[in-house]
């Protein structure tokens, strides 16, 4: 565990809260086989961490929540506190800890958000790069450079561009926004590739 040497030394003894007896009926003495492939790439615990923190989210790139939660995720820190004083039933819940733990999202005060959320702008270039004529979903420039037809809606659920056929066209321009996150994500690991 993160900044826990003696924890991470004695996982089972000192990292897990469970009753002794219980630990032989979960507990394996072995790795569990992953098989001969693997679809995934492997990483150290602690590379795991880092990779994680530093790639992952379902985005092209890191808007300034994910970037905060990044950074206090590893730093152990938290910027914004829970600002509800009664619970559900109307108890007080003033003593309980609201740090890091918001109730809505004005408790994240930014004078340059509107009402707890970051304004997302574009430039006209960036505008330029999502025109999409036949709206399948697959971008004006990006149907250029793979050689699909802009004004044809058809082509995004054929499977022209993967050489061995798997994926639509659609699945290859979303993996393909991706490319360098993943690479970077993935880069230090292990992988069999079959
Ligand atoms: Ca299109
Ligand atoms: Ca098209």
């Amino acid at each position: 565990m993160y900044g826990k040497s003696a924890m991470s030394a004695d996982n089972w003894g000192t990292g897990a809260s469970v009753s002794s007896s219980v630990i032989p009926k979960i507990k394996s003495e072995t790795a569990f086989s992953a098989g001969t492939k693997s679809y995934i790439t492997m990483h150290s615990a602690e590379d795991s961490f880092d990779a994680v923190l530093g790639y992952a989210g379902a985005s092209c790139r890191r808007d300034a929540i994910d970037a905060r939660i990044a950074r206090e995720t590893k730093d152990g820190t938290y910027t914004y506190e829970g600002s509800k004083l009664k619970d559900k039933n109307g108890k007080d819940i003033a003593d309980l800890s609201k740090k890091g733990l918001i109730d809505t999202q004005t408790d994240v005060a930014d004078e340059t958000w509107v009402n707890g959320w970051p304004v997302y702008a574009a430039t006209n270039a960036e505008l330029d790069q999502i025109t999409d004529s036949d709206r399948d979903g697959i971008p004006d420039y990006y149907e250029a450079l793979f050689g699909l037809d802009r004004k044809d809606a058809t082509d995004a659920a054929k499977s022209t561009i993967d050489p061995k056929g798997r994926y639509t066209n659609l699945e290859m321009y979303l993996h393909w926004l991706v490319r360098e996150t993943m690479d970077a994500g993935n880069a230090g690991g292990s992988y069999t590739a079959f």
